[in-house]
């Protein structure tokens, strides 16, 4: 069995307007793109085969949260503003039996009070905010680290 177990690699799903980052709000969110997180995840994975995925439809999210029950040995979600509101994102990662970080770049407890309860924080298995883009690298070697865990 290889570090990530039975299930192969892992998982990374963005949310809404995610795809937009580094282009508006760079005080909030910095001046890094998506493409340039996807760089610095697959660093950070090396050999463990890493799908990296980025929506603005709660659907298409759901579904990729389905597949990575089905596959991945672990996953790392950002659901950005479905985070405020979704019940169905919140149900969908209930099911998901193996580590599972929600990430986000920002530190959404020092912002507006609507972004302070995430939907996710009670189901997943721990919860990354306010590293910054560089953060991604963060959780995928914590994520890693905790499917070595589990294998052990
Ligand atoms: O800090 C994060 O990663 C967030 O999940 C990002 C979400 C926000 O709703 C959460 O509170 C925290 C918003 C992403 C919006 O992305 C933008 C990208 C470029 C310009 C403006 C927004």
């Amino acid at each position: 069995m290889g570090a990530t177990g039975d299930f192969s690699g892992i998982h990374i799903i963005n949310g809404p307007n995610l795809n937009r980052l580094g282009i508006r709000e760079p005080e909030i969110y910095g001046h890094t793109t998506l493409a340039e997180i996807e760089a610095i995840c697959r660093e950070a994975a090396g050999d463990v085969p890493l799908t990296f995925r980025q929506s603005n439809s709660e659907q298409q999210l759901i579904d990729w949260i389905h597949e990575a029950t089905d596959t991945a040995a672990g996953l790392i979600i950002n659901p950005a503003a479905f985070s405020f509101t979704s019940m169905a994102i919140m149900d969908a990662l209930k099911m998901f039996p193996r580590p599972v970080i929600e990430f986000h770049i920002s530190n959404i407890h020092r912002r507006e009070e609507m972004y302070h309860h995430s939907y996710m924080s009670g189901v997943v298995t721990a919860v990354l905010a306010g590293l910054g883009a560089r953060g991604y690298g963060h959780a995928v070697r914590a994520l890693i680290g905790m499917i070595e865990d589990e294998a052990a």
